[in-house]
């Protein structure tokens, strides 16, 4: 499928555009366009040019693009545009608080060009002497350039299951395979992955290795050594594979899946039962040449015979899940399949891609049962936020397809800004006749922590707001979260009885774990939100359950377990 390099290819073009200073029209349909194609469901390559004209968003000039592309795989006029520039200059553009135009100023002024420059010159003080820079503005590039460092390093866990997805599908075929399994801290869910770990039971591990090292993906070969190999993938990221024997999968695994926290704490237990565990088995502290496992095959072995039940992957974090297990009081951790709807999400009547119908369409094919369907509002002028009215056309809208669509049922929504005085975006009448209000703080992220605070809890107190969205505001490696005090927002949501969100948009992830397990003992209903643009995103809902699962969530903690009529009720109160 074309589709992904084509869309990073006209972001790429929106940039190269706006550091050439190119008007703003022509920027605007780039970016316009780029969101059009990430969001189709069929290759570009399979589309006609008459299906291509149809989309909206998709004009004659990026047709023609498109063609060249299929048919070439460049565009010559992004060539000629990339020559203009050094490559560095675009990969500054990663760090947040510097766009096209500060970009192109430090390249004329200063020549800058690569992360180094720009690090070794901001360091230095000479970027506030630039006209238009000024302290604040290059204190801001210095944040920037460290959240990016670390941006570098680590990949979000949605990119991370689409690398190690890919590779798992092209090694399943190998012939001798027993088992594959990703472990490391993507089996673990993490917001955050390090480097892609695979264990493998294979009975012919050199063809395993072969096919491995010579994956279209992989750009360079780290080691190629029959228990352990590493490469590094396009775009730099290393893969781990072990590959061993079919009675140890189970004890590698379990070690290989970590966390190292869980591991150390998990051996001092084996060590008081008599046991040593690594990653060939569990063994008697007394056989002492390790001849006779009394585990190793499965994990499951492993954790019976050190008298505890299963613990799943996202708990161990050695945060107490050992001893829940040993008690036998593990949490029953929600699954993707008690979901039954969704109700943060967006159409193109705001910032979407996706048309109102396609939406419910769409999770209709989830198999939801309900969903409220959402856009931002009115003073969100970003990203098309609504007026009054045309919410009120929406409200009708919604109400005539519920006569027509009967599997999934649809609600109206609303992801209302909490403005910076802490008023919501929308007077109280037209909050009433939205179904699911939602509020969200996008303004003002850096007031003080009672300024914020106070704005959360307005919202929470405003007896129409049902949820609070993306507490925190961050951007996992763009934005910190803005400053707010946890503890009087969580109290504020027990005693308003407001839901709070866990967001499944890769980059933000919040609700984060640790939040949402302190929200969850005090009562608070929560939501798992995909916060789609695109009927695509929809499947965002597998990193908000994975987040809600970290948590120790339970279906019990969730709205999206409501069946529509329990829904409803909990809407009423
Ligand atoms: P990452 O890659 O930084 O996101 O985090 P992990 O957890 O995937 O860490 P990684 O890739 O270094 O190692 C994978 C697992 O292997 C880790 O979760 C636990 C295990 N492991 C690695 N080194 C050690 C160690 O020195 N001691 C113990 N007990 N376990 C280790
Ligand atoms: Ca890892
Ligand atoms: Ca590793
Ligand atoms: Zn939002």
């Amino acid at each position: 499928m074309l589709n992904k390099s084509f869309t990073d290819l006209l972001n790429e073009m929106a940039v190269l555009l706006e550091l050439n200073q190119d008007n703003v029209f022509r920027i605007r349909a780039y970016q316009t366009a780029a969101q059009a194609v990430a969001a189709l469901t069929s290759d570009i390559a399979s589309l006609t040019r008459e299906q291509l004209l149809e989309v909206s968003g998709i004009g004659k000039g990026i047709a023609d693009k498109i063609e060249e592309f299929v048919k070439t795989g460049h565009v010559k006029e992004h060539d000629d545009l990339k020559e203009k520039f050094p490559a560095g200059l675009l990969d500054l553009l990663n760090v947040s608080g510097l766009g096209p135009k500060r970009a192109r100023l430090l390249y004329d002024e200063l020549k800058i060009d690569s992360f180094d420059k720009l690090k070794k010159a901001a360091a230095a003080g000479r970027l506030q002497k630039i006209p238009g820079f000024g302290e604040k503005i290059e204190q801001n590039i210095l944040k920037g350039l460290h959240l990016a460092e670390q941006a570098r390093s680590r990949m979000l866990l949605w990119e991370a299951r689409r690398l190690v997805n890919d590779v798992l599908l092209q090694l399943r075929g190998v012939p001798g395979l027993l088992e594959i399994e990703p472990a490391g801290s993507l089996r673990r869910g993490k917001e955050t992955v390090g480097d892609l770990d695979i264990l493998c039971a294979s009975r012919n591990p050199d063809a395993l290795i072969e096919r491995f090292t010579h994956l279209p993906s992989v750009e360079r070969v780290l080691a190629a050594g029959a228990t352990k190999s590493s490469v590094l993938l396009s775009g730099g990221v290393q893969c781990d594979l072990r590959v061993v024997a079919a009675g140890s999968f189970g004890a590698a695994l379990q070690y290989f899946t970590g966390s190292k926290e869980h591991n150390v704490a998990l051996r001092e237990r084996a060590l008081r039962m008599g046991y040593t565990v690594n990653e060939y088995g569990l063994y008697r502290v007394s056989d002492k040449k390790q001849a006779k496992p009394v585990a190793g095959k499965t994990e499951q072995d492993i954790y019976k015979k050190l008298g505890l039940s299963f613990i799943p992957p996202e708990l161990r974090e050695n945060r107490g899940e050992i001893a829940a297990a040993e008690k036998n009081r593990l949490p029953e951790l929600l699954e993707e399949s008690d979901v039954k709807g969704c109700f943060h999400n967006h159409t193109d009547l705001s910032d979407g891609t996706s048309s109102l119908e396609d939406m419910a369409d769409a999770a209709e094919k989830k198999g939801w049962e309900w969903y409220a369907v959402g856009d931002h509002s009115q003073s969100l002028k970003v990203a098309g936020g609504m007026a009054p009215a045309a919410v009120r056309k929406k409200i009708e809208k919604i109400r005539a397809l519920n006569k027509k669509r009967r599997v999934c049922r649809l609600l109206s929504a609303s992801e209302v800004d909490i403005l910076a005085d802490g008023r919501m975006d929308y007077a109280d009448d037209l909050l009433a006749e939205i179904d699911v209000v939602t509020g969200s703080i996008h303004s003002g992220f850096h007031q003080s922590e009672e300024q914020i605070t106070g704005r959360l809890v307005k919202a929470m107190e405003n007896p129409h707001v049902d949820c609070i969205a993306h507490l925190s505001g961050r951007l996992l490696g763009r934005r910190e979260p803005y400053a707010f005090n946890t503890d009087k927002v969580l109290q504020v949501a027990e005693r308003t009885g407001t839901a709070l969100e866990i967001n499944g948009q890769p980059d933000r992830q919040d609700l984060t774990d640790i939040n949402a397990l302190a929200a969850k003992k005090r009562g608070i209903p929560m939501a798992v939100s995909t916060d789609a643009h695109s009927t695509e995103q929809l499947n965002y809902m597998s990193i908000a359950v994975t987040v809600a699962r970290r948590a120790w969530l339970e279906k019990s903690d969730i709205l999206n377990t409501k069946t529509y009529p329990e829904l409803l009720e909990w809407l009423k109160d």
